[in-house]
C-alpha cells in the first residue's frame, strides 16, 4: 500500500517503570499486528514520565530500554517512525499553544489525574501532572494521527484530544488538526493486577507480585502468575462478578494472548482440577510469548550506539511531519512569522 493509502497513527508509552504484559496486550501487540496498514509513528513518551516523582538517574536507560522493547516486541524500525518524544521541541511547543485553549475545568476532571495525584505526596503534585493530556494532544495532533491503539484506560485521554481539536479548529476557523479516533483491542483492553485484580495492572506499582514484565526471566514471570490472587471456588469461566475478578483476568490474558474464543477457551478448562491448572497454563502462554521479546531485546542491547543512531534518524523523520503542523497552528493563532 502506498503512503497515501494508509491511516496514519500514533501511540506512546511512558518511560516509567518497567513494561508489562499490560501494556503490551492492551497496546504493543496492537501496533505489530497492523502495521502493515499503518503509516505508523510510536513515541517513547518520557515529557510524560516526568509528571510524577521519578528517579533522573534511571530516566534516559529506561527510555532506551522502552525503545528497545517496542522493536524487540516486533515493530520494525524503518517501517515504523520509533522515536523519543524530548527529541523534538514541537511537542512541548505545541502543548503550550494548546494550553492557552484549553478550559481549565476539563484537565480537571480527568480520572487519571486524580487517581494519580491522589499517588503523590501531598504538595508534591505537579501543574505538568494536570496538564498531561495536552502534551498528549500534542503528540497526537502534530502527526495528524487518525488512528490511536490504546489500552481503555486512555478512552477518556482521547475524547479530550478530540474535544480539544474540535475547538481548536472552530475558534481559529480553519481545519488545522485531523480528529483522531481511539482503536482499543476487542481483549486484553484492561489487564489488572496480579495482586490486586480490581486496580489496572499499572508499570509504576511496584509492589513485588503485582504485574509480569516484559523482561522478567521465566522462574519469575511463572512465580507471579501462580501467586495471582483468585477466590475460593474452581469453575473456570470469564464472569462480570467482582468477586471472581482475578479468574477473569487470567482468562482474559489467556485469551488475548492465544486469540481462542471464550466458548474454546471454557471448553478446554472444563476439565481442570482447579485454578492451578488454569495458572499454569496461562504462566507457559506467558513465558513463550516473552522468549522471542527478551533473545531480540538482548541483541538490539549489545549496540547502544546503533539504538542511539536509529532514533535520531527516526526523530528527523517524526520532525519532516510535525514542523509543518506546527507552523500552520502558528499561523492560525496569529503569531509573528520567524524571518
Ligand atoms: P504508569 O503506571 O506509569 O501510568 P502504565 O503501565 O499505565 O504506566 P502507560 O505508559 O500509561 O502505562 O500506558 C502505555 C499504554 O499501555 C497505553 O496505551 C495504555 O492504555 C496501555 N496499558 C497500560 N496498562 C494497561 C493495562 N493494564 N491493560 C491494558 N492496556 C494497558
Ligand atoms: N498517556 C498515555 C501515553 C501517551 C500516549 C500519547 C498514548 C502519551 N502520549 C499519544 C497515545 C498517543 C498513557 O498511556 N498513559
Amino acid at each position: 500500500m502506498t503512503d497515501s493509502k494508509r491511516k496514519r497513527v500514533l501511540s506512546g508509552i511512558q518511560p516509567s517503570g518497567n513494561l508489562t504484559i499490560g501494556n503490551y496486550i492492551g497496546a504493543i501487540r496492537q501496533w505489530v499486528q497492523y502495521q502493515d496498514q499503518f503509516d505508523a509513528y510510536y513515541c517513547v513518551v518520557d515529557l510524560h514520565a516526568i509528571t510524577v516523582d521519578y528517579d533522573q538517574t534511571a530516566l534516559a536507560a529506561k527510555t532506551r530500554e522502552v525503545a528497545a522493547l517496542y522493536i524487540a516486541c516486533g515493530l520494525d524500525p524503518h517501517r515504523n517512525v520509533i522515536f523519543v518524544q524530548s527529541h523534538l521541541t514541537e511537542h512541548a511547543e505545541l502543548a503550550w499553544l494548546l494550553t492557552c485553549n484549553t478550559p481549565l475545568g476539563w484537565l480537571q476532571r480527568m480520572t487519571q489525574f486524580k487517581d494519580k495525584a491522589a499517588k503523590q505526596e501531598e504538595g508534591s503534585v505537579s501543574a505538568g501532572l494536570l496538564t498531561y493530556p495536552i502534551l498528549m494532544a500534542a503528540d497526537i495532533l502534530l502527526y495528524h494521527a487518525e488512528v490511536v491503539p490504546v489500552g481503555e484506560d486512555q478512552k477518556q485521554h482521547l475524547e479530550f484530544t478530540r474535544d480539544l481539536a474540535q475547538r481548536f479548529n472552530h475558534r481559529f476557523g480553519q481545519e488545522v488538526f485531523t480528529i483522531p479516533e481511539p482503536m482499543i483491542p476487542l481483549a486484553g483492553a484492561r489487564v489488572m493486577g496480579l495482586d490486586n485484580p480490581t486496580a489496572k495492572m499499572s508499570k509504576s506499582e511496584t509492589s513485588q507480585y503485582h504485574a509480569v514484565y516484559l523482561l522478567d526471566e521465566p522462574d519469575m514471570a511463572r512465580k507471579k502468575i501462580m501467586r495471582a490472587v483468585t477466590d475460593s471456588g474452581r469453575e473456570i469461566r470469564f464472569s462480570d462478578d467482582p468477586e471472581r475478578a482475578g479468574v477473569n483476568n487470567l482468562l482474559n490474558i489467556y485469551q488475548a494472548l492465544t486469540g481462542q474464543s471464550r466458548e474454546a477457551i471454557e471448553a478446554h478448562f472444563a476439565t481442570a482440577r482447579g485454578y492451578g491448572d488454569l495458572k499454569k497454563e496461562v504462566a507457559e502462554i506467558v513465558i513463550e510469548t516473552l522468549r522471542p521479546i527478551q533473545e531480540r531485546y538482548r541483541e538490539l542491547t549489545s549496540d547502544m550506539g546503533e539504538l542511539d543512531n536509529l532514533l535520531r534518524q527516526n526523530a528527523d523523520k517524526a520532525r519532516a511531519v510535525a514542523q509543518p503542523t506546527l507552523q500552520a497552528v502558528r499561523e492560525a493563532m496569529g503569531l509573528l512569522k520567524k524571518s
